[in-house]
């Protein structure tokens, strides 16, 4: 399967995130997508840089005010003080209910705050080069799917699913899938499905194309009564105007069995089959994995191959985009099981 991968991703390295509480490493870090290129060198997929530029995309799932904020943030808080280049930025205030997000402050801690859906997802230096990039290997992805492609797989980091029209959260900036998604409806695919099996639901996604129906949001992941990112994806969402049920949360407890959770991808297909759809976008997190450090769902390396092959059936181009996963030794097995998994479906 030909895959895209970020050549910039390893710019983007807080050193820390909140846990708990406590600074603790980075949970999303370089070594995630070097476990997948190894796994996809070692059994026989090229690898490509990306050759599409997002820029004219990500106005059409994006906010531009949050887009200029996010393109200078890093250059905004050195000018505060140079050292602040050994200093990871945080938000401390958010703009919730009753208060205003129309004005920008100028306080750049506010303005992040405004641009934040939580304390947990760090800037680095090359933030923004690293998800520019990476939008741009989804973009490429995409492309190539619209130009006659089985299938496509875009390897990068920071994912980006949790990004909303105009924030960031859950280690994403931009969102790589809404990128491809838009990109196949601006080459011509007249309706898109778009499938996101990461533990955490993509609240950012679903934001992105909740009033429109072109686009089929259709999501498995931990009840977000207990599970992040808790605000968001209730099995009652089910899409407004336009839109109204073309969203499917179908949302799992904290602990739910393999044998669940392929429950729950049937009734994903069986949507996604009336769908009508031209192609499929696959939100790919493998944090559902049994061994994932974060998360609590319990698929095993071998039901990600059956993952892939089920997603197969549906006989739709696909474009694979990888969101989270946390074991990272796993990750490369887990992510080349469901595309080695499609490719024999
Ligand atoms: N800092 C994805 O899988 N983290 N994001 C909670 C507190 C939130 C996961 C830990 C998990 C976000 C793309
Ligand atoms: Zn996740």
């Amino acid at each position: 399967m030909i895959t895209f991968y970020n050549p910039m991703h390893r710019g983007h390295a807080p050193a820390h995130e909140f846990f708990r509480g406590e600074r603790v490493p980075c949970f999303e870090s370089p070594a995630r997508v070097d476990y997948v290129e190894e796994a996809l060198r070692a059994r026989g997929h090229a690898m490509v840089p990306p050759d599409i530029d997002s820029g004219p995309v990500l106005p059409q799932v994006h906010a531009p005010r949050y887009l200029a904020f996010l393109q200078t943030a890093w250059p905004q808080w050195l000018a505060l003080d140079p050292a602040n280049s050994e200093v990871q930025p945080f938000p401390s205030v958010w703009p919730v209910r009753t208060l205003r997000s129309d004005v920008e402050p100028e306080n750049f801690i506010a303005r992040l705050g405004l641009y934040s859906m939580d304390n947990g997802t760090p800037l680095a230096h090359g933030t923004w080069d690293a998800a520019k990039a990476g939008a741009d290997a989804a973009a490429s992805a995409a492309v190539r799917v619209a130009q006659g492609a089985p299938a496509t797989f875009c390897c990068s980091r920071p994912p980006g699913h949790h990004a909303g029209p105009d924030f960031m959260g859950g280690y994403c900036f931009l969102n790589n899938a809404a990128v491809a998604a838009q990109v196949l409806r601006n080459q011509g695919a007249q309706r898109v499905a778009l499938l996101d099996v990461d533990y955490h639901h993509g609240n950012g996604t679903q934001s992105i194309f909740y009033d429109r129906a072109d686009v089929l949001f259709v999501s498995i992941h931990g009840d977000p009564r207990t599970e992040y990112p808790f605000y968001l994806g209730h099995a009652d969402e089910h899409g407004e105007g336009p839109g109204a049920g073309y969203n499917v949360n179908l949302p799992l407890p904290a602990g739910a069995t393999a044998q669940a959770w392929f429950g729950a991808l049937e009734q994903a297909c069986a949507r996604i089959a009336a769908h009508g759809a031209d192609a499929l976008v696959v939100s790919l997190g493998l944090d559902a994995f049994e061994g994932d450090p974060i998360s609590r769902f319990a698929l095993t390396s071998s039901d990600f191959s059956r993952l892939g092959e089920r997603l197969a059936q549906l006989r739709l181009p696909a474009v694979f985009v990888l969101e989270g996963g946390y074991a990272a030794a796993e990750l490369g097995t887990n992510a080349v099981n469901v595309l080695d998994g499609f490719g024999r479906g």
